[in-house]
């Protein structure tokens, strides 16, 4: 058997080591194996244990940092000009969670952001401006702020502004997910953007109409729906704010669906959205998904573990899994999260309690 790798396994690095324990480790280390009592209670904690922490982006703060990068680079030049929201626990992983990616997206009027396809599903929740489009499989949407919007994975996507503002979005994708499995694939378009084949609206009139085409099969796990446009999912929380009883963790809280089957949009990473009542002070709830939250409307707090973090809109923020929540509202409050929730679900992980 070949010698050990130069690097010393990590229990040998041990001061405390007794002598025969310390001989015995080192051989096994020669052979590829590790004492497991030694690691049980970390490697299968007895309840998670999570690296990444809380923590709040003012939108005013990345901002103009977001605007300095669009002086910079263009967004051709970048493929995607993307300041991502790293989780200070995980610095220099690119995750916002230990599963999920998440950046704020720009793209100035008059630019492009290329075509090309990859693995990892993403979403896009808009945050500011409107004129600007994305497109999937030939189809484009316009982009309007609270709009949420689907990019499935091992589709063509490509992004464009011909409108008069700068356009900003918050990107969430399940790319630590398919890190994890080492089934990440990447390509180009041949070519910037990609035929605009498929009339505007259909896709909408197609699936998002509570009917079907009747001989219809879904062709993939994620919802053929492409945006779920802001006006409907706002009014649906404002009628059922006012004919139903308030969770008292949650306010009015809907989950966005695949019509095809009524669950999660997409395999790996579920939306949601949420009013909070003015003056709402929720209890505390605590669940396995690491959640990002995205601000839409109105001003509040969320005490997450000891600490308060008071929002506005536009801010991000996220709760780790585990970690005690409790929203407040000062005025009426609008927010859009996304987590893993449908990928533990579909592994019979998921938990939540209520305090
Ligand atoms: O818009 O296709 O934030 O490919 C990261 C990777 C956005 C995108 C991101 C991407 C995209």
């Amino acid at each position: 058997m070949e010698s050990p790798t130069a690097t010393t396994a990590p229990v040998l690095a041990r001061k405390d080591l007794p002598p025969d324990r310390r001989d015995l480790y080192t051989r096994l280390d020669a052979r590829h194996t590790a004492p497991l009592w030694e690691v049980l209670g970390k490697i299968i904690p007895p309840e998670p244990t999570p690296d990444i922490v809380p923590v709040l982006w003012h939108y005013d703060d990345v901002r103009p940092l977001l605007m300095e990068a669009g002086r910079l680079l263009t967004a051709r030049e970048a493929e995607r000009r993307v300041l991502i929201l790293e989780n200070p626990g995980l610095r220099g992983q690119s995750r916002v969670t230990q599963s999920l990616y998440a950046g704020l997206q720009l793209i100035l009027p008059g630019e492009i952001a290329p075509a090309h396809r990859h693995a990892a599903a993403a979403l896009r929740f808009i945050i500011e401006g409107t004129g600007a489009y994305t497109a999937v499989e030939g189809e484009r949407t316009v982009m309007h702020p609270g709009d949420f919007i689907l990019t499935p994975s091992w589709t063509y996507h490509d992004h464009g502004n011909p409108g008069e503002v700068p356009v900003i979005w918050l990107d969430g994708l399940d790319v630590p997910i398919v890190n994890l499995f080492d089934a990440s694939f990447r390509e180009s378009y041949p070519g910037d953007s990609q035929p605009h084949t498929v009339p505007d609206g259909d896709s909408h009139a197609r699936y998002a109409a509570n009917m079907l085409p009747v001989d219809w099969e879904p062709a993939r796990l994620s919802s053929p729906i492409f945006n779920y446009p802001y006006p409907r999912s706002r009014e649906t929380l404002d009628t059922l704010y006012r004919n139903d009883a308030i969770h008292p963790c949650h306010g009015v809280k809907m989950r966005f669906i695949n019509p095809a089957t009524g669950g999660a949009t997409m395999p790996t990473i579920g939306a949601f959205m949420q009013l909070l009542p003015k003056g709402f002070q929720g209890t505390a709830y605590r669940a396995t998904d690491s959640t990002v939250f995205a601000v839409v409307e109105g001003r509040g707090r969320t005490r997450i573990g000891d600490t308060t973090y008071d929002w506005s809109p536009r801010d991000i923020f996220v709760a780790p899994s585990w970690a005690w929540v409790a929203h407040e509202a000062a005025g009426e409050a609008v927010l859009f999260s996304f987590s893993d929730r449908p990928a533990q679900k579909a592994l019979g992980l998921w938990r939540e309690q209520t305090a």
